[in-house]
């Protein structure tokens, strides 16, 4: 996917349909790498840092209305008083009218604004326990907020604020989160299904006719890809990640109705150097899905000091002390919500989302790198060689 270039004007443009009263001579744009999908620039204003604007892919999210119907409930469930939030924030949005957050272009593409947050740190990897436990933690915080159990029993309801609603166990229906779960609908189908990506791998599979032993020069870096190796793993490791999304999709593993980030990795988080709140940013994918798979990306994305698509394969080591660290940071806060089909695949959450982003970096290689914006034409398939090789790292540990 390549990003398609804009005017300065266009985009002064989009920041002051925002913010009519600006002046617009004092704002300056950068474009910045951030993520895969969207396209988005740092604004200035008189040289500070001040927001940043974001044009949703719509290729990707081919349903953009019910990304903003999503981004709506849950910037309200945060702002609802009767709601805890645990110091988790989100980025604050600028609206651009009363009734509606983004602002859609004449070709119906959706843009947003977010305040820029200068004081707050996005890692690229962990380089300490202490980011490694306070990522933990924001993510496990976040996922206790969205599936907070609702109080069914009247008794309950504080008279002072008949709004506010205090967890009770007598009291709860376990099956319903407060009207959340059902209000978010999949802005992805079948977002983390293994089955899903599966499908989709051997489709691409079968039209590829190119070598599938491939190498290729990076910098200073000589690549080797052996695809047929990665063919091997997929064939292997299918069936139990398979049953392992049949379990959790079962009446007794709450059928993926748990309301999840389903994209909680390490740089949709902004930390603060002092403070223990956490910005939780990327809200595009919080949807249905499993507790688990917020504990799995974490994970994939916490256990090592490499950056996701770093050339030397021997930086991708598994740190075990961070892995660990946020391991029990994110369960200390959900521990008491899962129920047994989670608890027995605890251990599988990291191989899972490891396996399934190893997967969809690959698939993409084979289709053409057509989802993910990528630098070079091998980017896909270093993404997928790293993901693979943390996978058979974090499956040593299971079955050790
Ligand atoms: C994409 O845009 P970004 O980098 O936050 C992807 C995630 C993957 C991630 C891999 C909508 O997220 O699922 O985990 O890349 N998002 C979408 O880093 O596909
Ligand atoms: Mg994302």
């Amino acid at each position: 996917m390549s990003i398609k270039k804009r005017s300065l004007s266009e985009l002064i443009h989009k920041v002051h349909s925002f913010i009519p009263e600006i002046l617009v001579h004092e704002l300056e744009v950068h474009q910045l790498g951030l993520g895969h999908i969207h396209e988005s620039y740092l604004i200035q204003q008189s040289g500070t840092p001040t927001w940043i604007l974001q044009i949703i892919n719509t290729q990707v999210f081919t349903k953009p209305e019910q990304v903003e119907k999503n981004h709506h409930a849950l910037v309200e469930l945060f702002k609802r008083e009767s709601v805890d939030t645990l110091g988790i924030q989100i980025p604050e949005v600028v609206p651009y009218s009363a009734h509606s957050l983004y602002y859609w272009d004449a070709d119906h593409q959706p843009w947003r604004l977010y305040t820029f947050y200068g004081e707050h740190i996005c890692y690229e990897y962990c380089s300490s326990l202490e980011i490694a436990r306070k990522a933990g933690k924001a993510f496990g915080r976040f996922s206790r907020v969205l599936n907070k159990p609702v109080i069914s029993h009247e008794n309950s309801l504080d008279k002072h604020h008949p709004e506010r609603v205090e967890p009770s166990l007598e009291n709860t229906d376990t099956s319903k989160t407060a009207g959340i779960a059902e209000t978010f609908k999949p802005t992805l189908d079948a977002f983390h299904s293994i089955h899903h990506r599966a499908h989709q791998h051997y489709a691409a599979r079968a039209k590829y006719h190119g070598p599938l032993q491939l190498s290729a020069k990076q910098g200073s870096h000589q690549l080797q890809f052996d695809l047929e190796a990665w063919n091997i793993t997929i064939e292997q490791y299918l069936p139990t990640l398979m049953g392992m999304e049949n379990a959790l999709n079962s009446d007794e593993g709450r059928r993926f109705n748990r309301l999840s980030h389903n994209d909680a990795k390490l740089n949709n988080l902004l930390l603060h150097p002092e403070n223990e709140p956490a910005v939780i940013l990327d809200l595009d994918t919080v949807m249905p899905g499993s507790l688990l798979f917020d504990l799995g990306d974490g994970l994939r994305s916490i256990s090592t000091s490499s950056k996701e698509d770093e050339l030397d394969l021997a930086q991708v080591r598994i740190q075990w002390e961070y892995h660990q660290q946020y391991r029990e940071a994110f369960l200390a806060e959900v521990d008491s919500m899962l129920n047994q089909v989670e608890k027995r695949y605890i251990s599988f959450a990291g191989p899972y989302m490891t396996f399934i982003m190893g997967l969809r970096f690959y698939t993409d290689f084979l289709e053409g790198n057509r989802y993910y914006s990528s630098n070079y034409p091998e980017h896909n398939l270093v993404r997928a060689r790293n993901q693979f090789h943390l996978f058979h790292q974090m499956m040593k540990k299971v079955d050790s």
